[in-house]
């Protein structure tokens, strides 16, 4: 059985599992591969609206698979060009959505950092663990973390290895939202649902620009926000929100 579950549902959302229950749905190479594949495939699948990515209710992913990478040397991880199939996931210009039940450790916390919304079990378990058997974060760990919960908490994670729960996750603000575990996927879904029904050039150019503005001085992306605002005038969907607006009627969205 595959390594990765992918399930092409009807309402324009492709749900991910990784699938690798014996080992805590640690990442090996195989993971990473059908991931990063699957993602780029949906970046040009105008039938696929929202990615969705989960685990399973022990683990999201316990991070890179450790058994696969102790004896690596510097160049065989260089030519394992890992880095690519993660940008890969960082690209893809639909919404990306972790349901994050169990545990998120070290590239697991990495995987539902690269996207753009968490939705966290209770008892989720989530850290950047990896000091603890000699290394530090290498899919973003260190940035997305700071960037995320803030420099003084993110230096507590990454250099003593703690974990902490999905609630947790929740009031740091790395998680959008926390539900009961058993509510995780259900609850990643119903938002997914509701993205996969708005206009889908507006959530593309939503995407972009707060992606790409955040790394930009502020100047600069309100530019950004300004000229893809504008850009969407140009749409059809802008035409037909509005007036269904108007006329007190359903939108009907063609993504043009
Ligand atoms: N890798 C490989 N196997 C793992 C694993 C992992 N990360 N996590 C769990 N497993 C395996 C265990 O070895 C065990 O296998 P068997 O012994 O049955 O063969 C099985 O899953 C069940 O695990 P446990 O018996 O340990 O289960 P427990 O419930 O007792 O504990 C645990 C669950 C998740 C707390 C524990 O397994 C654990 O601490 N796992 C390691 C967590 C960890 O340290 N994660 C960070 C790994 S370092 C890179 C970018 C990023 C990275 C690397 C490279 N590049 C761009 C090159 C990322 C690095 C990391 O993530």
């Amino acid at each position: 059985m595959s390594e990765v579950l992918d399930e092409r549902r009807e309402d324009g959302i492709l749900l991910l599992r990784i699938n690798r229950p014996e080992a805590k749905n640690a990442l090996n190479q195989e993971v990473r591969r059908l991931l990063a594949e699957l993602c780029s495939a949906a970046a040009t699948d105008d039938t696929v609206k929202v990615v969705v990515i989960t685990g399973n209710d022990a683990a999201f992913a316990a991070g890179a698979d450790i058994k696969a990478m102790a004896e690596a040397t510097p160049i065989e991880l260089m030519l394992r060009r890992n880095h690519e199939q993660w940008q890969a996931i960082a690209r893809c210009p639909k919404p990306v959505i972790a349901a994050v039940n169990g545990y998120a450790l070290g590239g697991g916390c990495e995987l539902a950092m690269h996207a753009d919304i968490i939705i966290a079990g209770e008892n989720a378990t989530f850290g950047q663990p990896e000091v603890r058997v000699g290394i530090m974060p290498g899919a973003g760990g260190t940035q997305r973390l700071t960037r995320a919960v803030g420099k003084f908490k993110a230096m507590l994670y990454c250099l003593t290895g703690q974990t902490f729960t999905g609630r947790e996750a929740f009031e740091m603000g790395l998680a959008s939202k926390v539900v009961p575990d058993a509510e995780v996927l259900d609850a990643a879904l119903e938002i997914a649902a509701t993205i996969a029904k708005m206009p889908p050039l507006a959530i593309h150019q939503i995407k972009e620009v707060m992606l790409a503005g955040a790394d930009a001085p502020l100047e600069t992306a309100l530019m950004l926000e300004r000229k893809a605002f504008q850009m969407l005038f140009d749409s059809a969907d802008q035409k037909e929100g509005m007036r269904a607006f108007l006329e007190k009627r359903k939108p009907s969205y063609r993504g043009s």
